[in-house]
């Protein structure tokens, strides 16, 4: 009677499983230091303009212009001139921000299908990167 030969389980290396689970760590660090950078430049700005305001009224209006109420990227006063609701921050709605489509992406922040009209500007945006 043969008996029968004891197989190893076969399990997925340790190794790459280690290096997949540090390539997500390195991913995940990357993006968190990005945020922080972002936030504390952005905290940094407001510092300035507060005390900028101190003690001298002249620089107030300036302020007041570049407050961005919507926070979309665009102060009130360039949605003023682009016609854009500064209390929206996707005027038109078509899931891209109002700064995005007047800085990068070049498109119409009023209409939502200024590319392409078969097409919302965010689908154009996902098909240019396909
Ligand atoms: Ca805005
Ligand atoms: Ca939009």
């Amino acid at each position: 009677m043969e008996t029968p030969m004891q197989s190893q389980p076969i399990s997925p290396s340790p190794l790459s499983k280690n290096f997949v689970f540090g390539i997500l760590i390195a991913a995940v660090a990357i993006a968190v230091t990005g945020l922080v950078v972002f936030f504390a430049t952005r905290d940094r700005n407001t510092a300035t303009q507060a005390t900028a305001q101190t003690g001298n009224s002249v620089v107030a209006p300036l302020i007041a212009s570049e407050k961005d109420s919507d926070t979309d990227g665009l102060t009130d006063a360039e949605e003023a001139k682009l016609g854009t609701d500064p209390a929206k921050p996707d005027t038109d709605g078509d899931r891209l921000l109002d700064a995005e489509e007047v800085r990068s992406i070049k498109s119409d922040p009023k209409n939502p299908k200024s590319k392409d009209p078969t097409l919302t500007d965010y689908e154009w945006v996902r098909k240019q990167s396909r």
